[in-house]
Order: C-alpha cells, then sequence, then structure tokens
C-alpha cells in the first residue's frame, strides 16, 4: 500500500534545479509539508545512470531519503521530440552542455531537426514528460507520470520558466511555455499531471490551505530564475520581474523608490540592444550606466 504524507510532514525536495525545485514547491506549497530544498541540506547531486525517466527519479528520490532519513520526492523529466525518435529524452539536461546553458540546448535541437528537415508548417511535434518518485528512508517508493502533447517554434520565445519553455507551444495554445505566466503552465503542465497522480496516491485526505507565497518563497523564486537564465529574454523578464518585486515589497518602500525605476532603465536599455556577443564584464558595466541613466549610445 501507499504511504501517505499528513499535514506538517517534512518532504525533501530533490532536485537540484532551480527552476525545477520552484515548480515543485509551488505544487506542494497549499498541502501544509514543510518543503525542504535539497540544496539546503547540502545533499549530492547523483549521477543519473539509469535510462528511464522512473529509473532516474527512483534513483534522485531513494539517494535523497536515505541521506536525510526524511521522504523524498524527485522529478526525472525532459523533452521528447517525435522526429528526433524521442531524443533528447533522458538526456534532455545533458545536451545543455556543463554550464547548463539552454540556449546552446534549444540550438542543437534546432539544428538535429533541420537535418532531418522537421521544421514544417505546423513544427515538430514534441511532448514534455515528467515522472515523480516519492521514496522513504528504508528505500520504498513509488512513481508517477504525467505528459503534455504540442509542437516546436522556432526561434524561441519568452522569458518565463526554464529549460526548453520557450521552444514549447502546447496544443491548442497560442504561447510557449516560456511565453505564458506561472499559472497558465502549472495548469497544463506535464509536471501538474505527474503531481496529480502523486498527489491522488499520498495527499488525499490533506486539507489545502492558501497557496499565498511567503516572503521566502518569492526570493526563493527569483533567486530560481537568475539561476536558470539562459537567453536576453529571459534576463529582460527577470530585471521587470525584480523591478516589480522591489516595488510591491512594503518593508523595502524607501529602496523601492529608487532601485525600481533604475531597473525599469536597464531593461528598456536590453530591449533596444543585442548583447549577445557582449563581453559579460563590459556587458555589467553597462548595465549599471543604463542603470544611472549615463549610458551613451545605447
Ligand atoms: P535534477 O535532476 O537535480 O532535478 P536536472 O535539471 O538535471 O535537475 P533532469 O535530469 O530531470 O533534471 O533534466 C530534465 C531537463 O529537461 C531539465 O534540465 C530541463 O531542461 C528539461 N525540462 C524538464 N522539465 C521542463 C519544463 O517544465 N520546462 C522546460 N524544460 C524542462
Amino acid at each position: 500500500m501507499t504511504n501517505r504524507l499528513a499535514s506538517g510532514d517534512k518532504l525533501v525536495v530533490a532536485s537540484h534545479n532551480p527552476g525545477k525545485a520552484w515548480e515543485i514547491h509551488q505544487l506542494i506549497a497549499p498541502y501544509g509539508l514543510e518543503a525542504i530544498s535539497a540544496a539546503t541540506l547540502g545533499l549530492p547531486e547523483p549521477e543519473e545512470t539509469e535510462r528511464t525517466f522512473a529509473g532516474n527519479a527512483r534513483l534522485k528520490a531513494v539517494a535523497a531519503a536515505k541521506a536525510s532519513g526524511l521522504p523524498a520526492l524527485a522529478d526525472d523529466s525532459g523533452l521528447q521530440v517525435e522526429i528526433l525518435n524521442g531524443a533528447p529524452g533522458i538526456y534532455s539536461a545533458r545536451w545543455a552542455g556543463p554550464s547548463k546553458d539552454f540556449s546552446i540546448a534549444m540550438q542543437k535541437v534546432a539544428d538535429e531537426i533541420s537535418m532531418r528537415g522537421g521544421w514544417d508548417a505546423a513544427g515538430p511535434r514534441a511532448n514534455f514528460i515528467s515522472v515523480l518518485c516519492l521514496a522513504w528512508p528504508d528505500g520504498s517508493n513509488e512513481t508517477y507520470e504525467g505528459k503534455v502533447f504540442g509542437n516546436l517554434v522556432w526561434p524561441p520565445r519568452g522569458g518565463n520558466g526554464f529549460g526548453y519553455d520557450p521552444m514549447f507551444q502546447a496544443e491548442g495554445a497560442t504561447e510557449t511555455f516560456g511565453e505564458m505566466e506561472p499559472d497558465e503552465k502549472y495548469a497544463i503542465s506535464h509536471r501538474t499531471r505527474a503531481f496529480a497522480a502523486f498527489k491522488a496516491a499520498c495527499l488525499a485526505g490533506i486539507q489545502t490551505g492558501p497557496a499565498k507565497p511567503s516572503r521566502a518563497m518569492e526570493i526563493e523564486a527569483l533567486n530560481a530564475a537568475a539561476a536558470n537564465l539562459s537567453t536576453q529574454a529571459e534576463l529582460s523578464r527577470f530585471i521587470a520581474n525584480l523591478a516589480a518585486d522591489v516595488a510591491a515589497d512594503a518593508t523595502a518602500a524607501k529602496e523601492g523608490t529608487c532601485v525600481a525605476p533604475a531597473l525599469q532603465r536597464v531593461r528598456e536599455w536590453l530591449g533596444d540592444t543585442d548583447c549577445s556577443e557582449e563581453m559579460r564584464w563590459r556587458l555589467l558595466a553597462k548595465a549599471l550606466l543604463a542603470a544611472t541613466g549615463r549610458l551613451k549610445n545605447a
């Protein structure tokens, strides 16, 4: 029989991907569980040696549950492109290389599709898949799967989400996952669908509470976004979200009146300039000039 979780239980979110961990925290938030991230516990990132999503999800969840002595929830997920016979699949994270740069991974997917002549008018068929695994310290575990189908677009669009989101358009949608607001993506995503199966098995009967994120979670979201940036559009979006957060933060009202307009100036400059080839230190210097209203020849 499936072990169930109860309100107030501690649950380790066994992911080292900040964007993914943030989404899992959001899904868990209404259930009164105390979610602890793998990073907070200093858990090592296990090598993903299995050949299936379920195998890798299990490997990550069991390792975290055994190391922490707590139940642990892991996700193994990826993008599967029909014309690439399901690639990048379980290697989705690895296509981004050691710097985890998803502009590289998305370009690689686009190039592989081009080599097969797969960019037809509708866009190549693809799906995201997520397998969640809940494991207990004794090694027992269960897995739950969710998928979302759609098409790929090129070039990528939008600065929200993470990973391959800017090139994936779900069936019936006109925006990519990178263009959607988080709630719109959560309504249909592979991870939400896997979570629904997990919820039915392990969270049934838990009273849900208000899902309003705590201040700590909001700050964690900004940090997750910063750690995931791969494109200029994502940076621009990040700055807008940061400016909105500073402006709305009642505890920093005074700071907000000077910092938010500076952030807005940086965003406007980014919107007008192609920075993709700029050396990073110069880029930082130019951003500071833009923030202080001193940038010439923008
Ligand atoms: P953990 O194993 O620590 O959780 P990871 O990034 O290595 O982090 P995976 O091995 O499961 O995770 O790799 C899945 C990759 O697939 C992930 O890095 C993303 O690039 C991509 N991916 C998964 N879900 C996605 C989503 O909702 N939107 C965009 N890309 C996604």
